[in-house]
């Protein structure tokens, strides 16, 4: 692995778009060095897609819905394709790993065993729903049917964030895909390796055009790809503040959606659950993946019978977290995407200071390593839920603890966000349980378990955390126009106007 990095340093990798089946040639493009997080070095040089190049990909993608075969496909070949997209990501499945790891800065366990793996499921997922999907009938009268078909939309613009590179935007391309769609995908400029990758690995798998890839940043290319008049919508996982702008260019077209925004996860732990599961679950969901998550728990609320002992144990834990190179087993925190990540961090633990909070560990740049944007996991108490830790998207491994007495209370506390993405719910009542989980304004529960996902479900936001959801028919109802067909089968009964000229 570390033969992987040391190539990639020695001549790193070029990132060009992919238009109509062909490596665009990245003459006169602007370049931008893909930095690994870990050394600082550089790994790539991706040569930004120009708006021209968006056009491009966008006409190609456009000839490919209009005129190609995809949008015609039988399910069996549409499955044999995705089926094929699924083997082959396996089949690279270190390869991907390692360079996900490189260019993200997250532990190679994760991406090895969940980032990777998640990716190519997504695509044997789709082939399998899209088996078992349909549409709908109905009849309002004898000799009258309502039909409900589903079909494509068109040109899909799938736009994807730095901290599940792979895994998220396979998720869309998947879905997009299975619904018989042409795309053109941009990955974020901070982490282009693994995309691109697949990209190349799928060639011949699907017929030209199908699949297009702009790269660039998010002003230049993403810009001129949401502000397109050729696409029909945009799928788009990052930040709220991103997605509200990318909304507004869509909105001028009136083109569909699909916004994965940030979130402020409220975790709530009960003096009757199970204390260990409690604090392993609330270890992960703050410092899996970096703490880089948009379904991070990191807000704690814990019960003040219990509070003391899970704030110690989950202390100690907190600063036992084994920090280091990402490649290297047995590491559980690498570092931050890059240095705007990690000085934000430490403006967090700042801010928290200077609103009462108190520090519990953490809180500085992490600085045992020659080089590298490495933070401290952090963990702070705060004295109320309105200071800046508990309220905005911190995006790093930072936990913000809260103590709460009742229910009612932390189920007010819970809800007074502006985010709505994920909560999670630990006790031994199995009433609290229902009453929280129903209480809570968030687009999924999870009662006594960690994140776990299940494609057949939802998910997505409420509120600022976005709008639509990923998974089955989340994404079909984002991938795809409904279309009604009313067929009369007898001859219909209606009143004859206009008679008079007869
Ligand atoms: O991501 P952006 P940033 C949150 C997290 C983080 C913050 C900012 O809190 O600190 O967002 O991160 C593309 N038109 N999340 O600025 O801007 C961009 O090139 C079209 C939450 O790094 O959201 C990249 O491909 N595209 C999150 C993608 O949008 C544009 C994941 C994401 O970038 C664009 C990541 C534009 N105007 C960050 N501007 C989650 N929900 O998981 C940017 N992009």
């Amino acid at each position: 692995m570390q033969h992987r990095r040391d190539e990639l340093n020695r001549s790193p990798l070029l990132i060009r778009g992919y238009v109509a089946g062909q490596f665009t040639d990245p003459s006169g493009a602007a370049e931008i060095a893909v930095i690994d997080p870990t050394t600082e070095q550089r790994v790539a040089t991706l040569c930004e897609s120009s708006a021209d190049e968006v056009d491009r990909a966008v006409v190609a993608a456009r000839q490919a819905f209009d005129a190609g075969p995809w949008g015609r496909a039988t399910v069996a070949e549409r499955q044999k394709a995705l089926l094929a997209i699924h083997d082959v990501i396996l089949a690279h499945a270190d390869e991907l790993a390692v360079l996900e790891t490189i260019n993200t800065g997250i532990p190679l366990s994760q991406t090895r065993h969940v980032h990777i793996p998640r990716a190519a499921y997504n695509f044997r997922f789709f082939a399998e729903y899209i088996n078992q999907s349909g549409g709908e009938v109905f009849t309002q009268e004898p000799g009258l049917m309502s039909m409900v078909t589903y079909e494509p939309i068109g040109v899909c613009a799938l736009i994807g964030p730095w901290n599940m590179p792979l895994g998220l935007t396979a998720m869309k391309m998947a879905g997009a895909l299975a619904f018989g769609n042409s795309c053109v995908v941009k990955p974020s400029e901070l982490t282009p390796l693994t995309v691109t990758r697949v990209v190349e690995l799928i060639e011949g798998i699907l017929p030209k055009g199908v699949v297009n890839l702009v790269n660039g940043r998010g002003q230049v290319t993403g810009t001129a790809l949401v502000s397109h008049p050729g696409i029909d919508m945009a799928s788009f996982t990052g930040g709220t503040v991103t997605g509200a702008a990318i909304l507004g260019s869509l909105a001028k077209g009136i083109k569909g959606s699909a916004m994965e925004l940030g979130g402020k996860s409220a975790n709530i732990v009960f003096a009757d659950a199970d204390f260990d599961q409690a604090l392993d679950a609330a270890m992960m969901s703050s410092f899996m993946n970096n703490g880089q998550m948009c379904l991070a728990g990191s807000r704690i609320f814990v019960e003040r019978k219990i509070a003391d002992r899970f704030i110690d144990s989950f202390t100690r834990r907190t600063k036992a977290l084994k920090i280091g190179d990402p490649l290297v087993d047995g590491t559980e925190i690498g570092p931050m995407i890059n240095q705007a990540q990690r000085e934000r961090m430490a403006r967090y633990a700042e801010s928290g200071i200077a609103e009462g909070a108190s520090l519990l560990c953490g809180g500085h740049r992490y600085s045992n390593v020659n080089a590298g944007y490495f933070f401290e996991p952090t963990a702070m108490l705060a004295p109320s839920n309105d200071i800046a830790i508990c309220r905005e998207e911190i995006f790093g491994p930072f936990a913000a603890l809260q103590v709460f007495d009742e229910e009612e209370e932390v189920i007010t506390k819970a809800n007074e966000s502006e985010f709505g993405l994920v909560g999670y719910v630990w006790t031994d009542n199995l009433e609290r349980a229902m009453r929280t989980a129903s209480a809570l304004r968030t687009g999924t529960v999870l009662v006594n378990t960690p994140i776990v996902r299940d494609l057949r479900t939802g998910f997505g936001g409420y509120k600022q955390s976005g709008l639509g959801r990923e998974g089955a028919k989340g994404s079909q109802a984002m991938f795809t126009e409904m279309k009604t067909t009313i067929i009369a089968r007898a001859p219909r009964t209606m009143p004859r106007i206009g008679m008079a000229g007869e």
